[in-house]
């Protein structure tokens, strides 16, 4: 068969034109079932698609911020008769929604059940959904197909990664799935469960052999947690084994920094490559991080001063030679919009890159829940997010961000960071000249990058802002 995959890319996403990631979702589909001819499209890339091109079946791939344009072109294919299928993390939160544009929707993740939906497309017809979720997927009335339990990772196939011919600057690989925290903002223990879930070491140290220059290890937390860091050990082990050695990036979370064996896996991971990892660090606020359910993720003791042992964690990272980023989610109850400029000053005294975004509510996720049983939800369209932010006008978070972006990543304050930086790696023993040349300059540029996508994103809730306003 010829099968279009295509990763949805809206028209305001600030990836647009210049994503460095290689999507992975496409390239695994691809590898689950071999045997077709595929065509990968990453709309970030490629927005234009051809819709007269001969094919015998659609896929698309989307998250939240390309919901619109995924209904566009599914609605597109559908009209010149060519069957379309939806999946990817927005089709499992929104799996209804997602069905009246598709002749099938996939929830969860999808190397097996593509197998099974292909095989069901030759030969008896397509359902309507194909699920991989923790819980029984309920759905009167309509054709389903669910996978007993979630499925084991062992034997996760090879994801045709040559489909692209154009270069990405990081290739994506993941060695877990699942999260026990459930922040509830994140829809990642809905999608893939509470419980880890591992891929065979090998095969992972298998994959990151073949890469030939930077990559991005998607797992939720590169540093593990209490019970999955002697996977995390070996694994880094074995990568740094590889002759070649490839920088690496990652997410992660603060907690490993209060364990002894959690520090050992961040020690390994620097020697296996790692450079820069960013952390959600979600709150400087208590209140706020216990309600959101992200307070376990920070590692600090129940004696201990909040803040103080944050610091000290973020620290022990810096100290191996590791950039961060710090992520926060700002705009719930107990936030103000002081809540902003107290969270960049954290940010600059600790030398980590801000990275803010204003609460938002995803479909799927507890938080979207819990505001839509209080009756809270606001239109997205005509405020800065679905999440109303008390005390603070729409008007006064573009303001914030605005603040944040320009002082944040001022040149004064990015060369402040990466010579805070540059002093950490020359001071470790293990680093070789061409680690702290390599790295120091990877540094600025992160930044400087950074700098110009948090623009960008505020630029487009500027523009969202006026427009109401007008
Ligand atoms: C890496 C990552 C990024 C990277 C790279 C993205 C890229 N270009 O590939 C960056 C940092 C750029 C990013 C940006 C964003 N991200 Co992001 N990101 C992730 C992360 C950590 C991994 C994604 C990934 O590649 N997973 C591996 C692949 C294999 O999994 P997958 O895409 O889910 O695909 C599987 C299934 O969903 C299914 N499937 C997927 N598509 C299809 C299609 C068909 C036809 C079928 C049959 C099956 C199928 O099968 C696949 C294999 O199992 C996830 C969290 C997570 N653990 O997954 C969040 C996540 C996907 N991101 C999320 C969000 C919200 C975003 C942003 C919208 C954030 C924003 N700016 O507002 C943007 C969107 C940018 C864009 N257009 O892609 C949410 C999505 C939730 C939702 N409801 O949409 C997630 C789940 C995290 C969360 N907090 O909840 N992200
Ligand atoms: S934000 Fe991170 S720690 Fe929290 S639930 Fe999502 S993946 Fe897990």
């Amino acid at each position: 068969m010829r099968i279009k995959l295509i990763l949805a890319a809206g028209k305001e996403e600030v990836m647009k034109g210049k994503n460095p990631f290689k999507p992975l979702s496409l390239t695994l589909l691809a590898g689950a079932v071999p045997e077709h001819d595929y065509e990968l499209i990453d709309m970030l890339r490629t927005p234009e698609i051809d819709y007269n091109a001969e094919v015998d079946l659609v896929g698309i791939s989307f998250r939240r911020s390309s919901e619109k344009t995924a209904f566009l072109v599914a609605d597109n294919f559908r009209e010149k008769g060519i069957p379309v299928v939806l999946g990817g993390p927005q089709a499992s939160a929104n799996p209804f929604g997602a069905l009246e544009h598709a002749g099938a929707v996939v929830i969860g993740e999808g190397e097996k059940l593509w197998v099974q939906l292909l095989d069901d497309f030759e030969n008896s017809g397509l359902k309507d959904f194909y699920v991989s979720a923790p819980k029984k997927f309920m759905a009167e009335e309509y054709s389903i197909f669910q996978l007993p339990e979630l499925p084991t990772l062992k034997d996760i196939p090879i994801p045709k990664r040559e489909l692209f011919s154009r270069k990405y600057d990081f290739e994506l690989v993941f060695a877990a799935r699942g999260c026990a925290i459930n922040c509830d903002f994140c829809s990642v223990t809905r999608l893939f469960g509470s419980r880890y879930r591992f891929r065979l070491i090998q095969d992972v140290v298998e994959e990151v052999a073949g890469f030939k220059g930077y990559y991005y290890l998607i797992d939720d937390t590169v540093f593990g947690r209490v019970n999955t860091y002697n996977y995390y050990l070996e694994l880094y082990g074995k990568i740094a084994q590889l002759k070649r050695k490839n920088y690496w990036i990652g997410q992660a979370n603060l907690d490993a920094a209060s364990h002894e064996k959690g520090r050992e896996v961040i020690q390994k991971a620097v020697k296996s490559g790692f450079i820069y990892a960013a952390i959600g660090m979600e709150s400087i606020n208590k209140k706020v991080l216990q309600k959101s359910g992200s307070y376990s993720k920070m590692g600090v003791g129940k004696s201990e001063d909040m803040l103080q042992k944050m610091k000290e964690n973020i620290r022990f990272i810096q100290q191996q030679g590791i950039l961060i980023s710090a992520w926060f989610a700002i705009g719930y109850e107990d936030d103000n919009l002081k809540t902003y400029y107290d969270t960049l000053d954290f940010c600059l005294e600790m030398n980590m890159l801000p990275a803010f975004t204003p609460v938002q509510a995803m479909p799927g996720t507890d938080l979207y829940d819990r505001l839509e049983a209080e009756g809270k939800l606001q239109d997205p369209d005509k405020n800065i997010t679905n999440v109303p932010h008390h005390s603070m006008t729409n008007q006064q978070v573009v303001e914030a961000m605005e603040y944040v972006q320009r002082k944040g990543y001022s040149l004064p304050v990015i060369l402040h960071r990466t010579w805070f930086y540059f002093k950490i790696l020359v001071r470790k023993k293990d680093q070789t000249v061409h680690d702290v040349i390599h790295k120091t300059i990877f540094a600025f540029v992160t930044q400087w990058r950074f700098g110009k996508i948090m623009k960008q994103e505020t630029d487009i809730l500027k523009r969202k802002t006026q427009e109401n306003a007008s």
